[in-house]
C-alpha cells in the first residue's frame, strides 16, 4: 500500500521569534504552500491515504480562511482518505474547528477513543487529543482484530520520554507500542524525523513539515 504521513505543520502559528510582522506573515503563507504541496504529491501519485498525526494547526490561532484553504485541498483529493488525529495544540474540544467545521468527505477525525477503520486489506486504528494534555491513554490495550490485514496505529505523543513535560503530552513506551504488532505507526508531536533511527522504520515520526521554531534552542520543541 501507499500513503503519506505527515505532522505537526502547526498551521498559523505567530512565529513571534520573526522580527517582524510582514516575515511572520511570509512564513505563515509557507506553510500553506507546504501542504498544498503534499496535496499535489498525492494526487500525481493516487496515494490512497494521507494521515496527518496531530497538530496540524494551533487551536489559539487558526484562523476560518486557513481551515477553508485546507480544506479546499482536501476536496480535491477524493478518492483519498484522510485520517486526522488532533494532537496537543489541535485538540478536539468544545469549538474546535475539527468539531464545528463541515469538513470534505473524505476527511475522518479521530477522537480520544480509539477507533478502527477498515477496508478490504487496510485496517486504520486511531486515537488523539480531546484537551490540550493527555497524561495518560489505553494504547496499551488495544487489539489488532485482524492480524491477514495491514495493521496501522497513528497517534500524537511522546514515547519513552523521561521529562515531566513528555509526561502530559500521551507518553508511551516503544516497547510497548511494539508489542501491539502493528505494521506501522504513525505518530507526530516531534519535530525531528525519527526515520534516521534505522531499527525503528515502522515507529515514525515524521518530522514537522515547516520549521516553526517555537524555540531557538532546540530542534525537538513538539
Ligand atoms: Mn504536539
Amino acid at each position: 500500500m501507499k500513503f503519506v504521513h505527515i505532522a505537526d505543520l502547526h498551521l498559523d502559528i505567530p512565529f513571534t521569534t520573526l522580527e517582524t510582522r510582514k516575515l511572520s506573515e511570509t512564513r505563515r503563507l509557507e506553510q500553506r504552500e507546504a501542504i498544498k504541496k503534499v496535496i499535489e504529491y498525492v494526487k500525481e501519485n493516487e496515494i490512497k491515504y494521507l494521515f496527518i498525526c496531530g497538530d496540524l494547526y494551533e487551536q489559539e490561532y487558526i484562523r476560518e480562511t486557513t481551515i477553508n484553504y485546507i480544506n479546499k485541498l482536501f476536496e480535491e483529493i477524493p478518492n483519498t482518505s484522510i485520517y486526522i488525529v488532533p494532537g496537543n495544540h489541535d485538540p478536539y474540544i468544545k469549538n474546535s474547528y475539527y468539531k464545528i467545521y463541515k469538513w470534505a468527505e473524505n476527511v475522518k477525525i479521530f477522537k480520544e477513543n480509539t477507533e478502527k477503520i477498515e477496508d478490504e486489506n487496510v485496517c486504520v486504528y486511531g486515537f488523539g487529543f480531546e484537551d490540550f494534555y493527555m497524561k495518560h491513554s489505553n494504547y496499551e490495550d488495544i487489539q489488532i482484530e485482524n492480524k491477514e490485514k495491514i495493521n496501522i496505529l497513528l497517534t500524537h505523543g511522546s514515547i519513552d520520554g523521561s521529562g515531566n513535560e513528555d509526561m502530559l503530552y500521551n507518553p508511551m513506551s516503544k516497547a510497548k507500542l511494539k508489542n501491539l504488532g502493528f505494521d506501522y505507526i504513525g505518530l507526530g508531536h516531534i519535530h525531528k524525523t525519527s526515520y534516521k533511527d534505522e531499527e525503528n522504520q515502522n515507529i515514525v515520526y515524521p518530522g514537522s513539515l515547516v520549521s516553526t521554531r517555537l524555540r531557538r534552542t532546540s530542534e525537538n520543541m513538539a
